[in-house]
């Protein structure tokens, strides 16, 4: 049976779900929706995900959402293959537990945005320049709007449009001040993963083989996921100097480089990152809306074309009835 990702390539979360499928190397094909044009909220995905988020995962006619259960979903199907969340009485299994719960609590999307928008508190940020205060305030606006708009049409999704709106409300996510308590928040997480890195590494930070360990086991599992996905994400939010930076935090700076040789982030993280992978879905989304409406003023043009064509030269040769 298929497996499908519903992803955006630049988004954590569906980051996080890739680079598991990746590690895991079963066959899967990915579909990209595209969060920021409202593609999230058309009623057909809202249908399978009722949060109108990505990651989704379909596997024949099961749905797994949250990258969380998608993640755990896997190791149920690959029963053979290294655990991604292994049992927690196997070494390293319960600091796998704690330190993904630990990761869990930073607040990303408000890293994310609010960097974007608010680049004095960043250095190097990677984020797209249109991506700033003006342009990311109307984009939510217009998503709210069009929530708005679906959930009067389609009464069947109205509770699930209205809790998303909610949380769009709750989260702010261009807030400043939220950026500001993200961003200290975060700081202790990275204290104790880069403890947990030195415990574990002992000194060594360069020239690693296969048998070095990751951050919790010998092999790469979701705290390795967790952890990779957040640091390329404070990367592109231009947010090392401040965690790992000129030698701040030297086993961060060390796990961050060496994640960067391995396959499957480069497929999942690397490569999905680029400018183009950012913004070409939300045109091709917003071209794929348009058109029928295009088609409707294409049609409306050649017929007038066509009118006043016959007005002053009559009807073409080919014409069937000239009557
Ligand atoms: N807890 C969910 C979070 C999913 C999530 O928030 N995804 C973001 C992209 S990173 C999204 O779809 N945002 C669009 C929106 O909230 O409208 C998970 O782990 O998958």
């Amino acid at each position: 049976m298929a497996l499908t990702l519903y992803y955006f390539p630049a988004s954590f979360f569906s980051q996080r779900a890739f680079l598991a499928l990746e590690e895991k190397g079963v066959p899967y094909q990915r579909q990209i929706i595209s969060i920021h044009s409202g593609e999230s909220i058309e009623p057909w995905y809202m249908r399978i995900q009722p949060n109108g988020t990505v990651p989704t995962l379909k596997h024949g006619k099961i749905i797994k959402t949250d990258s969380k259960f998608i993640i755990k979903y896997l190791d149920e199907i690959t029963p053979d293959a290294p655990k991604l969340c292994p049992d927690p009485s196997t070494p390293g299994g319960d600091r796998v537990v704690y330190l993904s719960e630990l990761m869990q609590k930073i607040v990303i999307e408000q890293i994310t945005y609010g960097s974007a928008c608010h680049r004095h508190h960043t250095h190097d940020c990677k984020m797209p320049k249109m991506m700033n205060l003006k342009e990311s305030t109307s984009m939510w606006d217009r998503i709210d709007n069009d929530i708005r708009t679906l959930a009067a049409k389609y009464p069947d999704l109205r509770e699930h449009y209205m809790a998303k709106l909610k949380t769009h409300k709750d989260r702010e996510l261009t807030s400043e001040q939220g950026l500001i308590d993200s961003l200290k928040a975060c700081d202790p997480i990275m204290g104790e993963i880069e403890k947990e890195l030195e415990q574990k590494w002992n000194g060594k930070l360069d020239n690693f083989t296969d048998s070095d360990p990751w951050l919790c086991c010998n092999h790469f599992t979701i705290a390795d996921i967790y952890l990779a996905t957040l640091l390329h994400r404070l990367y592109f939010a231009g947010q090392v100097k401040r965690f790992w930076g000129d030698g701040k935090r030297p086993y961060l700076a060390a796990y961050y480089a060496r994640v960067q040789q391995r396959k499957s982030f480069q497929t999942a993280c690397a490569k999905a990152t680029t400018l183009r992978n950012a913004l070409l879905p939300r045109y091709v989304h917003q071209m794929r809306r348009a058109f029928p409406r295009l088609l409707g003023y294409s049609v409306v043009a050649v017929a007038i074309g066509f009118a006043v064509y016959v007005q002053y030269s009559g009807f073409p040769s080919w014409w069937p009835n000239k009557n």
